[in-house]
């Protein structure tokens, strides 16, 4: 029988420790369902993803190792998905390792190590520093004009 796999995640600015954990996960069974945390289950997780939702999910679509993408819009649906979609194992990166053992009764649960050095937390503060320098040249430069202008 084909083994199906399931995880969950918000994959905002899509990157190689997404990339990386979905090759595991496909290794892992016969068929990955990904379901993508919605803007508004986003907000419940305390959470603004830079990338919405139709767009997050439709990345997912496109990856190789990932056969379906449905949405995840509250904590409780992983019992209810794991027995209509027959999940055969339940897996996450090992950051929430021990947080969903209480579907243990379903079907398999496993960790998997995470990505070190990438995360979408590190991604928006390189972007955000990236800003933060733009402004400040582009201050420096409205200032030398204005000295310039000035000594006209
Ligand atoms: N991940 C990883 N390596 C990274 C970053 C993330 O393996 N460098 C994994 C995480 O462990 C997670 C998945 O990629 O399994 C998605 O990570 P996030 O988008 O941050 O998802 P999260 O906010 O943890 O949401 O109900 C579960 C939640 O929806 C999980």
């Amino acid at each position: 029988m084909p083994k199906r796999v399931i995880t969950y995640g918000t994959f905002d600015l899509f990157h190689i420790g997404h990339v990386r954990l979905l090759q595991r996960l496909a290794s892992l069974g016969d068929h990955l369902t990904v379901c993508v945390s919605t803007d508004e289950f986003n907000a419940v997780k305390g959470k603004k993803s830079v990338i919405p939702y139709e767009q997050r999910a439709e990345i997912l679509s496109a990856c190789r190792y990932v056969d379906a993408v449905l949405p995840e819009s509250d904590w409780a649906q992983k019992r209810t998905d794991i027995v209509e979609q027959k999940i055969d194992i339940f897996a996450m990166g090992n950051d929430w390792s021990g947080k969903f053992d209480d579907l243990k009764d379903l079907c398999e649960v496993v960790y998997l190590p995470r990505t070190d050095d990438v995360s979408t937390t590190s991604l928006k503060a390189y972007m955000d520093a990236l800003r933060t320098e733009q402004i400040g040249e582009i201050k420096h430069l409205i200032e030398t004009l204005n000295n310039k202008a000035a000594s006209l």
